[in-house]
């Protein structure tokens, strides 16, 4: 039977709690345990004499194996062309990128280190799944050291149109690179199609079948491969459940009473300008300010840890909402009412999952999207005799599957106010009809199932003649 390895670029280590580690995690662990498997990427850790050979653990049937970075990798590859490159491009952020050849250097840098390391792991049936922006050349740098196992890659963010992505310089290198792959799954068929396009115009490549569902077959680069959509999805049952028995929870309960009595909006997010965070306050303040029947009837809570904090561009932000609270407070906060609750602190995601069942309002307003979980997970909490609504972005990855939300336009911050208004005022049946369409789509697309599809699809890709059928996604049952 085929062994399983994942690479990402953080490695959720078995310490990892898995309440902190999340349904990714989890998901991808449960399949690893399954088969046996190893679990390869960076340790989170900077070292300047790192060892050239990963650190090891093993637990159950699974292999971890670590490498650190040093000082300039963490530098140039991660903070500077990951997080200060590549994650505005996808992101649509042109105005946020300065481009440094260096940090462009590091990044492949850093990709041929690592194909050395895991090259040496790997054995001819592995089946390797690649995970997200940090790794696009991983496959090539491993095919270049003879690597012709079936190796896939799933895109988590937006995969940019490309007039966007030929911003970049070394674009023409980075997608040669992904056609390495023998699989790049995204979460829309946006994405596909903005990949499929760059292939026709800038790489000179065909389009070999389309199946019109968002799956594509191209050819480019003298290779063949599949380009398809697998939107993610969340354990639903698992957080209804936690929803449930969270919304008695010592926390809830002192949220409900803070509350007394008025309806909670809620924002869940990492502390990232790509989540329309500023323009999410300016609507909630539009709110208060065009529709006073709601002052002192509604809190927004707005849940945000600090995210990536040594990027000037996440300072700004911070200092940015920092303002935003103060000044929303100062103008409409009474002696007993505070309009904007803004907490920088993670929570457990039980304490969160109550949270959510609380909240009459879920609000979601990225600028631009992969997934967004939170959407989903805000669906999955709701109690179904009374459910919140959802204001959603239409720019998440989210909006092509939750019809039911209201969808929104991030940018316009006077419509946000009026979906807001809207789902504060919506009478039970309507939010009920709502609700039960999106979790009717939620509970078939879990994450369990985005896992198996992707590893089934990947299973059925440059299958060498003479494998053997090793099953891995049915496996994972
Ligand atoms: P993210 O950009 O991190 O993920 P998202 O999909 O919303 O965004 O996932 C965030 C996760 O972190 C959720 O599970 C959420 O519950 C959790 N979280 C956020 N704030 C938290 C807090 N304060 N305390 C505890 N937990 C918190 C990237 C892409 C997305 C894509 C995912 C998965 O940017 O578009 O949906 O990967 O593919």
């Amino acid at each position: 039977m085929a062994r399983l390895v994942v690479v990402s670029n953080r490695v959720a280590m078995p310490r990892d709690r898995a309440g902190r580690a999340g349904g990714l995690a989890v998901a991808l662990r449960e399949s690893l345990q399954q088969h046996g498997g190893l679990w390869f990427g960076w340790s989170g850790e900077i070292n300047d004499a790192p060892s050239p050979e990963p650190r090891r653990t093993r637990q159950g049937r699974v292999d971890y194996a670590v490498l650190d970075l040093t000082t300039e990798e963490h530098k140039g590859f991660y903070l500077e062309f990951s997080n200060g490159m590549l994650w505005p491009l996808c992101h649509y952020r042109l105005g946020l990128i300065e481009f440094r050849r260096s940090a462009w250097d590091s990044y492949l840098a850093v990709n041929a280190r690592f194909a050395d390391q895991l090259a040496t792991e790997l054995r001819p049936d592995d089946v390797i799944w690649i995970h997200d922006y940090h790794f696009i050349p991983l496959a090539a740098e491993l095919r270049r050291r003879g690597v012709q196992n079936r190796i896939g890659f799933f895109m988590h963010i937006p995969f940019p149109a490309p007039e966007v992505l030929a911003a970049l310089p070394g674009h023409e290198r980075l997608v040669r690179d992904l056609c390495a792959y023998d699989l790049v799954g995204f979460q829309t068929r946006g994405d596909v199609r903005a990949l499929t396009e760059y292939i026709l115009h800038e790489a000179e490549g065909t389009v070999i079948g389309n199946s019109g569902e968002g799956d594509v077959r191209i050819g480019a680069f003298g290779r063949e491969l599949r380009v398809g959509t697998f939107p993610i999805g969340i354990d639903t049952q698992d957080f209804a459940e936690i929803a449930a028995e969270g919304a008695n929870s010592d926390e809830t309960q002192r949220l409900t009473e803070s509350l007394a009595g008025r309806a909670l909006v809620v924002g869940v997010d990492r502390l990232d300008y790509s989540k329309g965070i500023p323009q999410r306050f300016e609507a909630f303040q539009h709110l208060l300010g065009s529709r006073p029947e709601h002052r002192g009837k509604v809190t927004f809570m707005q849940i945000a840890p600090i995210s990536r904090g040594e990027v000037a561009q996440y300072r700004k932000l911070r200092n940015e909402l920092d303002a935003l609270t103060g000044r929303i407070n100062g103008k409409f906060a009474e002696f007993d009412w505070v309009p904007v609750r803004y907490l920088n602190k993670s929570f457990a995601r039980n304490t969160l999952a109550g949270f959510y069942r609380h909240a009459r309002v879920g609000l979601v307003t990225p600028l631009r999207d992969g997934m967004n979980l939170v959407a989903k997970e805000y669906v999955a909490s709701q109690d179904p005799a009374d459910p919140g609504a959802l204001v959603l972005s239409r720019f998440a990855g989210a909006a092509r599957e939750l019809k039911g939300a209201l969808l929104v336009n991030p940018y316009d911050t006077e419509h946000i106010a009026d979906a807001l208004h809207r789902a504060l005022v919506m009478p039970l049946e309507e939010r009920r009809q709502r609700w039960e369409s999106m979790m009717g789509v939620l509970k078939v697309n879990t994450i369990s199932h985005w896992r198996e599809n992707y590893l089934a699809a990947l299973q059925a890709e440059g299958n060498p003649a003479g494998r053997g059928d090793d099953n891995l996604a049915g496996a994972a049952d």
